[in-house]
């Protein structure tokens, strides 16, 4: 069977389920918000990692389908905790392609409104792809994100080529320092010097800095030094299930 074909299917048996990772104050160590990353539960291949089938879901023209599946199901999720007494932000990963469709604002407020849940509990992620494709189209979009009050982070900050100018000028709240530079900046001088750069710089812009990929003691207290914010990685906890974030946020409380 063709993955296009069993992609689709999947998107129609509702077979996508989301993980979440979360992200905590290097201040304190709260929690602040959580990462949902989605996975594919294969009728017969078991739990499927997003590198397995993103890329085949997106040339199928299938990523518009998932991101809005993707909105709706973490919206619900953020919506049932919050009922629950368990208030939590929940970050979405956008593909560039979805950023730049004229409708995801409206969308979002929509479904924020269906679940009666405030904006402030909604934050989205993106790449420096999405803005440098379309620079003007991706502040528009932001600046009407912005307007309703939900939060926008770069992701994978570092990896790529953003304009710095552009960014300066963009209604964003967070930078998130990608992963191969937070893995190796203790052995490696110029990715401790780069991170060391980077929390600077989104600090001069007002922007909240977040270190992810995160797995030794070492990595989180030299970060903590260089005063960033927020901290994502294994060391902290794997993305997982629902019910296995509660049993961490209980153990944590
Ligand atoms: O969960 P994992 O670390 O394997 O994720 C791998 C990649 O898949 C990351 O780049 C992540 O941003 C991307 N990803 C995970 N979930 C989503 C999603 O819901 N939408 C989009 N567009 N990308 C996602
Ligand atoms: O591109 P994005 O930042 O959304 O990717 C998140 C991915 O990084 C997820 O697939 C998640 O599983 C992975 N990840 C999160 N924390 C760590 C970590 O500490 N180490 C490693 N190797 N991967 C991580
Ligand atoms: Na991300
Ligand atoms: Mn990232």
């Amino acid at each position: 069977l063709a993955m296009g074909t069993e992609l689709r299917r999947a998107l129609e048996n509702e077979e996508f389920v989301l993980h979440y990772q979360p992200k905590v104050a290097l201040a304190d160590q709260c929690v602040t918000s959580v990462e949902a990353l989605v996975r594919w539960q294969h009728p017969t291949r078991g739990l499927l990692p997003p590198g397995v089938f993103l890329p085949a879901l997106e040339r199928s023209g299938l990523m518009q389908p998932l991101t809005r599946w993707v909105l709706r199901e973490a919206i619900r999720q953020a919506a049932s905790w919050r009922r629950a007494g368990m208030p939590l932000a929940v970050a979405v990963n956008i593909s560039p392609r979805s950023l730049l469709e004229d409708d995801l604002p409206a969308r979002v407020l929509a479904k924020l409104l269906a679940a009666d849940l405030p904006a402030s509990f909604l934050e989205l992620e993106i790449t420096e792809t999405a803005v440098m494709t379309d620079p003007k189209k991706a502040a528009l979009v932001l600046a009407q994100l912005n307007a309703r009050g939900i939060k926008v982070s770069i992701d994978d900050f570092g990896a790529g080529y953003t304009s710095l100018a552009h960014l300066r000028t963009l209604p964003i709240s967070a930078l998130k320092i990608d992963r191969s530079l937070i893995s190796h900046m203790l052995e490696r001088d110029e990715d401790h010097a780069v991170t060391e750069a980077l929390i600077g710089l989104g600090h001069r812009l007002g922007l909240t800095v977040i270190a992810e990929g995160i797995e030794t003691d070492e990595v989180l207290d030299r970060l903590t030094q260089l005063g960033c914010d927020e901290a994502q990685g294994y060391l902290i906890s794997k993305p997982v299930a629902p019910d296995a974030l509660e049993g961490w946020m209980a153990a944590r409380a």
